[in-house]
Order: C-alpha cells, then structure tokens, then sequence
C-alpha cells in the first residue's frame, strides 16, 4: 500500500520494518534535530540506522525523521580514527604530538593542575569552553561548572555562538525572547517572507519545513532573503532576492520608508504598541528629534532612505525592494521569519531591530497568521536542567570574548560586556586572565571560534592560558591543543535526555546500545574522580552515576509536567509528544490591550526607540532605534579596496558544525567548496572545480572553487566547520572558514559577526 506524509510525498510501498532487534533513541549532536534513531543490531553489532517512518508518527503529529546525518551516526562517531586513550602532551602546544598515559595519571595531573591554579591566580581564572557536542542533559561542561562551584566559582560566559545578537536585539524590543508561537499557524499566512533562514539544511527542528511545504501546497508565496539561493529556496522553489550580506538593516530601512510614503503602515498599532517610531510616540525626556520617523526622512543627516538609497548599499534593486515593502504590507496576515544568519554580522543586532520594526509597522504582531518575528522561542513545557549550583565568583563575559579574557582579562570591564551574573549594575572587573580551560565536546577552542591564526597564537603561549583540558572523539584542531586530552565517549556508548530547540513538543531519550570503545569514558566518571582529589566527591555526585542523575531529574520534572509517563516506558520509546495545544498567536492579549496587559519593557510597549540603549554607555555603539550602519568589512569599508569580495559563511547539511567532517560519504554529498559568482570567477580567470587561494590578512585558504549564479556577484560564501588542515606555510588546505573571519565583536551584544568578513581570491599557483 502507498503511504504517503503530511506534505503529499509518496514514502513508501511498505511500511512494515524493523525486522531485527531494535533499539530505538535520538540525537544529541546541537542541529536542533533530536529525531528519531532506529537502530537495528545483528549479533550484538549495529548493523544499520533507521528512522521514525513518517507512517508511524502518531496522527496528526509531524513525524521526528533523520536527515542524512542522523541515519550516518554510526559511520561517523564509531570510526577508526576514535581517540582512544587519554594522552599528555609531548610537543609544543598545538603541535598535536601526545603521549599515552593512564586515566590515573590524567586525573591526578586535572587536579593538581586545578588547585595549583586555583591557589595561585584565584577562583576566577578557571574556564569552561563554550561545547555543544554533547547537547543534551547530563553534559560534560554543565558538569564541570557544578564541581567549580562547589570549589569556589569560575569565570562564566553569556551568549552563545548561535543567536547572541537575536536574543539581545529581541529583548530590546519585546522585553522577551518568547516571540514565537506554533507553526502551523504560518498556513494562515498571506505571505512569508525566509529572512536569513535556511530550515532545509540548517535544522532547527522537524516541523518548521514540513509546515513550509505545506504552506507552498496551499499556494502561499514565500520569499527567500539571502546572499545565496539557499538549499530552501531551491527546495520550495521560492522567490529568491539576494541582498549583501550584513546589510539587511538598509534593506529593511527602505522597506519602512516606501511603506511611509505610500501610507501603508498600521498606525493605530504603532500608535498603541509602540513607543518611538514618531515624535508623537518617544519617550519623556529624549529629544523627540531621536525617533525612527525623523531617521527615515533624514532630518539629521539630510538623507532620505529611499529604495534608491538602499539600492546602492544592498545590491537589491530599488523596484525590487519597493515591490517587497507593498507585498509585505498589504499581504496581511504576513508572516516575517528571521534566521540566525543575518544576526552573526559585524553589525547583527540592527537587522534584528529592523525586522521587528517591519512587523510592528505592518500590524502583523499579535494576530493568526502574523509573525512577530525576532529570535520567535515557544516553549509550552519545562524542560530538565542539570543543577549546576551557585557561582561565587559572579562574573560572566561575552562567550566570543573569551580569547581577550585569555589575553587582558583583568583590564576588561562592562564595556566589554564583563556582567554580575545576579544582575548588579554595580561597575566590573575580572579577578584574573583565564589561566585553565576545560574544553568538553566542543571544537570552539580553534575550530569554531574565530581567527584562528590569532587564537592559536593566543592558545601556543603557555604563559598565558597555563592548563588546558579537552575530551573528545577525535584528534580535531582544537584536541591539538590539549595538554591532557581525553576520549569521550559517543551517543550509542551511554544514556542521556535530549531536548528538542524550538517548534516540538516532546522529551527524547539517549539509549545506550553498545558498551564504551576502547578506553573511552564518560566525562561525568572522570569529572567524580577529579572531585574526589578534591574531597568533593559527595557534594558533586549525590551518590548518583550519571544514569542515577537522567532519573533523578526526570522525577523532578515530573512533579510539574504530569504528562510525563513512567521512565522505564519512557526509556524504551525514547519520546514522549506531549498533547498538541491549541494555536495563541504570541503577545495577542497584549497587543490588543498594552495598558492592561504591559509588554515586559520598561515603557511597557513594544520599544523602537530604546531608553535603555540611549541611556548606557552602549549607545556610542549602537544607535538607540533600529536603522542602517555601515558594519567593519561591509561592502562600503574601505578595506574592500585591497579585499573586494565579501564572505560570508553557512551551516551546511553535511555536517553539524564541525561534527562529521571526517565522514567521507558525508564529504562526497557536498563537497567543501568555495562559492562564487559567474562575473567574479571570470574577472578572477577561475573555471568550476579550479583550485583557488582565498585570503585576508588573517590568512589564507586553499580550496575548489564552485562557480555558480545561486550567489550574488561581489560575494563568496564556505560553509562553516570544515577540519582545519594548514600545510607547512599555514595555509588551510580544509576550507576551514574561521582562518578568514574576525575577533571583532558586535556593537551591543559583544556577539560574533562571523558571517561579515572581506576577502580577495586568486586562482591557484598565479
Ligand atoms: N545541518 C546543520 N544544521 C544546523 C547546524 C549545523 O551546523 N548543520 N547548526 C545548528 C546551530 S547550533 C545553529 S545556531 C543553527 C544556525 O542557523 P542559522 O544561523 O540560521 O544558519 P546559517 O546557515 O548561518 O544562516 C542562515 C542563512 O542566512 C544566510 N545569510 C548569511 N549572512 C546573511 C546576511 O547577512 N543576510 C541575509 N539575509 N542572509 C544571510 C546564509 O546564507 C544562510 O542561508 O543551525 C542549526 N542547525
Ligand atoms: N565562521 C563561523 N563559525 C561558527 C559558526 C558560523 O556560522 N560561522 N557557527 C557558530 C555556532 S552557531 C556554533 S553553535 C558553534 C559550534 O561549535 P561547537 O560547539 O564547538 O560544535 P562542534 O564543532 O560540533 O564541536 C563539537 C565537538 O564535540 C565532539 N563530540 C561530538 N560528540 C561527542 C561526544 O559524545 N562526546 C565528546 N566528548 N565529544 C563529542 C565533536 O567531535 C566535536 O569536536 O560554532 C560557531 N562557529
Ligand atoms: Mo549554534
């Protein structure tokens, strides 16, 4: 019998499976997925992967089903080039040699390396990398910060590398980050407009692109903002308008003034929702001069933000944006759905402001079918947390900062975005620079962070960061920098509760199916010995095993989520959906009475113009009211003289950051290439597959070229997390884009702008 799922395409003739022993679990690598792992054992062995079947999901629900990654688990995380045993280092630092010792040896260097430092340059010098490999509950980063609170404190960080300047630009404006509501509801939509998004390959969830193809079913049009004429737009076939990268805040300015102009805005929302767009709406006190309207129509600096305007800046063409602004407006209910893309820009924070705005402006907050748009989090359930306990210390940086901190922590203050973390506005300093880093399943020590030339320059001088401690799966770039590096060990070796991101409802479970590969071990059973040297042993287990602590846990939820079945059952199904609830279009009450039902700013409205950053210091970084400006390496920096291309960066589909690099059937579906335009490949004499040189003075890349009109001219664009492999010059030989991108943190939020950078390339062996 053919079956087919939500979006009408055929699955499959038969849909009886699992004819051998199954065990059934979900990922817990940070794609947002989660979904749905079969694994079939033949003699005790993983003989395949398989997935929820579409035909299986329950009614009505949007089945969890792998993408390529998922059903490639196996081949990637159960390699032979698995670490195997821990190692000290032998070389010098980053050089990559080790030797092997015992796991004894490894924890009794951890802790003595651990009070050395701690006694000599206080609680504050210690450091847990920002690690996403093991995204789930019991963590090995989460579990290091609770033995570091109970040992006193360590430096902590805010932010992430994924939404920094989102969550902060959202929370100016809303107060909140809880901007979301459910899906579905964009098949009540007129129009939807992908800002930045690419849901095919960047996976935030299960439901997001089945609600999409639904929605292209129904005839709904959808427009795809974005450098590339990305995998989405392709695969709904959608209007694609490419805009520079890191100038979105112009496009969306000139989107606001054709809307002023030919008075298509809902003034009766801005009028009741909203504080700063005119001189009638500003705050009391602020010179009524300094709102949106007055910006647009360049009172101050005699320039008008006219489509023509834009043009120029945004390479979108000035009938292009006025025919986007009208569609938009008049589309009502429309729904604008940003991506994290635009937000990791020298300057993201604005084009999430501006995105905002355009919803606020077209009346589309608050309503079916709308979209307030921003960082859009919905959650209708509590999730489990691991209680990593109180940190004396007190003091969390910016995650990108935490190379300075390495460098200069103890001249780093609020302007660099040093916060208490109880909230004091009290002035900040660190204690000390960051002199030992535990680095748990992640690659941002090198990989993932950016500059990597300087941060391993930063990372080579062990009078600097003294100590560092890594556990992975693989010899990576950043395990080369380890001086004690450990194997960990991977999702088929031990148990965890995984947690969806943004748009499903449910709890998934990590079963364990084979016993740990070699002398791989859980950083959990390392991590107790560590705290039984330092006699805080009891206090850091409870007398749990880190499977002890997933049951524990999930009881606690349990005492508020009473959905939640028995564990056992819940173990062996490794899901619980919780009930589907009916659609509330986010901040419909408040919208609809803002005096009644206050949005949690500090006017109570929806904020364009913010009291809160004109009032700080920030505000000499970043204007006060969403609006264009000119980022470091944007097309209009001068430096685009001497490096003439933007690049910009992407998550791709073959890997999970960095995760999967080394899985060559991975390697084959898309290969690491650079992507550029057919106009610029000519001017350059470059031809399709030809190998390239792509640099900056950060450094140098060499890499096949992919000479392709899915990219607007003047910009070239490698998706982010390839290996790191410099040749014996220090060129990188992998496409490893972070050997071109910049320290250079975001204005307000002190965030990543990894996706802004400027560049030149040259065709090989010139
Ligand atoms: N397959 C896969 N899925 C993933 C991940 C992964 O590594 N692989 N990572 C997960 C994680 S942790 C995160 S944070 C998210 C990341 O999710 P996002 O940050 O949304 O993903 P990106 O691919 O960086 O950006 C989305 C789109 O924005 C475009 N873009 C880049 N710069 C600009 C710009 O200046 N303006 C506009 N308009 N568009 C721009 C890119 O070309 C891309 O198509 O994905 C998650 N899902
Ligand atoms: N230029 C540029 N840089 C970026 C981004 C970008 O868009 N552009 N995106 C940023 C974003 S959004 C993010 S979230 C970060 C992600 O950066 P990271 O959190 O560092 O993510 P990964 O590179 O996936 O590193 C995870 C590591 O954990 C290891 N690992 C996997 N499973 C296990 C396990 O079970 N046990 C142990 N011990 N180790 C395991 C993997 O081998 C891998 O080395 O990268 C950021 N960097
Ligand atoms: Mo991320």
């Amino acid at each position: 019998m053919k079956k087919e799922n939500m979006t009408g395409d055929v699955i499959s003739e038969d849909a009886s499976i699992w004819k051998e022993p199954v065990i059934r679990t979900t990922g817990r690598n940070n794609c947002g997925g989660r979904c749905v792992i079969c694994v079939h054992m033949k003699d005790g062995k993983i003989d395949h992967l398989s997935t929820e079947h579409p035909c299986d999901a329950p009614e009505e629900e949007i089945p969890l089903t792998a993408c390529v990654r998922g059903l490639n688990y196996h081949k990637t995380f159960l390699g032979e080039d698995r670490l195997r045993y821990p190692m000290k280092r032998v070389g010098k630092r980053g050089e990559g040699k080790f030797t092997r010792i015992s796991w004894e040896e490894a924890v009794d260097t951890i802790a003595s390396e651990w009070i050395r430092i701690r006694d000599t340059y206080g609680v504050g010098s210690r450091y847990v990398n920002y690690a996403t490999g093991i995204s789930a509950l019991n963590r090995g980063n989460n579990m290091a910060k609770r033995l570091l609170n109970l040992d006193g404190g360590f430096l902590d960080y805010y932010n992430s590398y994924s939404t920094a300047c989102i969550r902060q630009a959202t929370d100016i404006m809303y107060g909140t980050n809880q901007t979301g509501h459910d899906p579905e509801d964009w098949l009540n939509s007129n129009l939807i407009i992908l800002w930045g998004h690419n849901p095919e390959e960047t996976k935030f969830d299960s439901v997001t692109m089945n609600v999409l193809l639904r929605a292209k079913k129904k005839g709904i049009s959808i427009i795809v903002i974005d450098p590339r004429r990305n995998d989405t737009a392709v695969r709904l076939d959608a209007e694609w308008i490419p805009v520079r990268p890191a100038t979105d805040s112009a496009l969306m300015d000139a989107m606001a003034w054709v809307i002023v102009e030919e008075g298509l805005q809902d003034q009766e929302f801005l009028d009741r929702c909203c504080i700063g767009f005119d001189k009638a709406h500003m705050p009391e006190g602020v010179d009524p001069s300094e709102c949106y309207l007055s910006y647009l129509y360049g009172e101050k600096d005699g320039v008008s933000k006219t489509p023509e305007w834009a043009e120029g800046i945004t390479g979108v063409p000035a009938d292009t944006i006025r025919s986007l602004a009208r569609r938009y407006a008049k589309a009502k209910p429309a729904a604008l759905i940003q991506g994290y893309g635009p937000q990791r820009n020298a300057n993201g924070e604005q084009s999430t402001r501006g995105g905002i705005l355009l919803a606020c402006m077209t009346g589309n907050v608050g309503i079916s079918g709308g979209w307030a748009s921003g960082v859009a989090d919905w959650k209708n359930h509590k999730l489990p947390s691991w209680p990593k306990l109180v940190n004396h210390y007190n003091r969390q940086i910016p995650v990108y900062l935490w190379t300075d901190a390495v460098l200069h922590g103890r001249t780093m203050n609020q302007l660099d975005g040093v916060q208490w973390i109880n909230g004091s506005e009290e002035p900040v300093t660190l204690e000390s620079d960051i002199k030992m880093i535990l680095n748990l399943a992640g690659n941002c020590l090198i990989n993932q962070h950016g500059d990597i030339n300087r941060t391993a320059e930063i990372l080579r001088d062990e009078s600097k960061c003294e100590f560092i401690v890594v556990s992975d799966l693989f010899m990576t770039a950043s395990a080369k920098f380890a001086d004690i590096l450990l194997p960990g060990i991977s999702m088929f070796e031990c148990e965890n509760i995984t947690m969806p991101w943004l748009y499903t409802d449910f709890l998934g479970f990590n079963n364990k199916v084979m016993e740990p590969l070699y002398e791989g071990r859980f950083e959990y059973d390392w991590l107790s010995e560590v705290a039984d040297r330092l006699g805080l042993k009891e206090q850091f287990t409870c007398g749990r095993t880190a499977s002890e602590w997933l049951e524990y846990l999930y009881e606690e939820l349990r005492k508020t989520e009473t959905e939640l079945p028995d564990y056992e059952i819940f173990k062996k199904q490794a899901l619980f959906r919780y009930q589907k609830q009916p659609i509330r279009p986010a901040f419909k009450e408040k919208c609809s009475n803002p005096e009644t039902h206050p949005f949690p700013t500090k006017s109570g409205k929806i904020e364009i113009f913010s009291e809160k950053v004109y009032r700080t210091e920030f505000k000499e970084f970043m204007p006060a009211i969403p609006r264009y400006v000119p980022p470091v390496e944007g097309p209009q920096d001068p430096l685009a003289e001497k490096y003439p291309l933007q690049l910009t960066g992407w998550h791709t589909k073959r890997r999970c950051h960095s995760i999967h690099d080394n899985n060559q059937a991975m390697h084959k579906m898309d290969p690491q290439t650079l992507w550029m335009n057919p106009a610029d490949a000519a001017d350059r004499n470059l031809k399709d597959g030809d190998l390239a040189e792509v640099f900056n003075d950060r450094g140098r890349i060499r890499m096949p070229v992919r000479v392709t009109d899915r990219i607007m001219p003047g910009v070239t664009a490698i998706s982010q997390g390839a290996w790191y492999r410099p040749d014996k010059n220090g060129t990188d030989t992998a496409g490893s884009i972070n050997v071109l991108t910049s320290l250079h943190p975001t204005p307000y939020a002190r965030g990543n702008g990894q996706h802004t950078n400027l560049v030149e390339v040259t065709r090989y062996g010139l």
